[in-house]
């Protein structure tokens, strides 16, 4: 018996419509309206300002700790962008640009990184999945929530974030797989930035590209320039496009650089060469799309100032809430708490009523348990 081929040879296509270089490819270029390309820009110089704002809070003490996006601003503006207001968008954490362009105030983020309930609540209205820290647990549910729009007839796409590490996980090939069978209205976007904390890329997948991980699971995958706003755009489009028409889900890898630390606790140059940071510094998609811009004459006068002082009146609002309450860290854990956590519990009412009553100066930290951090005392 001869070999049959049973699968022809795949090619994987890589988008660029922008380079580092400011090169336009103006065939591929995208029709958006300056409005938007404006609006584009700022939701990128937003994130971006608001990330170096964070991580001096953290130093600070002033927020917990922060997983800074920069660099990755334009794989998420660029395929966030694409959504409608009643698709549903799932983040990872490092979704910091994609949720501030889903509506989700600043001061709540802040919130968030600051180990507040209040941080990780959506809107009423508003169709994104909380803050996911567990690698790659929120795929499948983006592929349950595609599953629901499809079985129910809603005219409904979900868009889905997480990093290279993340495809590691058996979460993400099983999403990947029952999506395929499924053949549900789901975008998986992989912002491939290099490294999953300390782990290089070529320790985490003998592939060569993630976009060619999708044709197991008999999908389309695409890479990008995911520091390349147009290409992402592009390829979120025609994703997005193609789950809304009823023809399944699309997997595109953005090629993109974490340029700052996995985390305000993580110190980079203990595992990465400054020299390879120096040169995706060179590839800053924010440097590029402002190029852009400027031959069309789109940027706007003091755009930097006005993002600062947004910013700012945010961090004022986050820092008037009060403090929270120590015993919240019990709730939403357990239905019935355990004996040994109810005894903790109850000790640490019983403190908390001693340190309220007792007089000042404030009480040794064996009294007031505080946390780090955290401006606890003023309850
Ligand atoms: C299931 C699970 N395992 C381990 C961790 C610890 N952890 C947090 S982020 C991370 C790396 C994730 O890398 P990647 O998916 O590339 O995303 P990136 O951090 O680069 O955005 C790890 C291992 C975790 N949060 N969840
Ligand atoms: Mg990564």
């Amino acid at each position: 018996m001869p070999r049959k081929l049973l699968e022809p040879r795949f090619s994987v296509e890589h988008l660029s419509i922008l380079d580092s270089d400011g090169n336009l490819d103006t065939a591929l270029e995208p029709e958006l309206p300056p409005d938007e390309l404006k609006r584009m820009y700022r939701a990128m110089l937003l994130a971006r300002r608001l990330d170096e704002r964070m991580v001096r809070l953290q130093r600070q003490g002033r927020v917990g700790t922060f997983a800074p996006g920069k660099g990755q601003e334009a794989s998420q503006i660029g395929s966030v962008c694409t959504l409608r207001a009643t698709d549903w968008m799932v983040p990872s954490f490092r979704e910091t640009a994609a949720m501030l362009w889903r509506g989700w105030p600043i001061e709540t983020l802040l919130l968030f990184f600051s180990g507040r309930l209040e941080g990780g609540r959506p809107g009423p209205e508003q169709r994104d999945l909380p803050v996911t820290i567990p690698v790659a647990t929120q795929l499948p549910h983006a592929v349950g929530l595609a599953y629901a729009a499809q079985y129910r007839g809603d005219d409904v796409a979900v868009m889905a974030y997480f990093g290279d590490g993340a495809t590691s996980e058996g979460d993400f090939h099983e999403a990947l797989n029952f999506a395929g069978v499924w053949h549900v209205p789901v975008v998986f976007v992989c912002q491939n930035n290099q490294w999953a904390i300390s782990v290089p890329l070529k320790k985490q997948t003998h592939s060569r590209t993630i976009a060619q991980k999708a044709l197991a699971y008999g999908i389309p995958g695409i890479q990008v320039d995911g520091n390349d706003v147009l290409a992402v755009y592009a390829a979120s489009r025609e994703a997005i496009d193609r789950a809304r028409a009823g023809d399944g889900p699309t997997l595109i890898e953005c090629v993109t650089y974490r340029l700052s630390m996995h985390t305000t606790a993580d110190d980079p140059t203990k595992y990465r060469a400054e020299e390879e940071v120096r040169e995706w510094e060179r590839k800053d998609p924010l440097t590029r799309f402002a190029a852009y811009l400027g031959k069309k004459n789109l940027l706007e006068e003091g755009l930097e100032a006005a993002v600062d002082a947004d910013i700012a009146e945010a961090v004022r609002r986050f820092e008037a809430v009060g403090p929270p309450d120590p015993l919240g860290m019990f709730d939403h854990v357990y239905a019935e708490l355990p004996p040994h956590l109810q005894l903790q519990r109850d000790e640490l009412a019983r403190r908390l009523r001693e340190s309220e009553a007792a007089p000042a100066p404030p009480a040794t930290p064996d009294v007031a348990l505080p946390m780090r951090g955290q401006r606890q005392r003023r309850r």
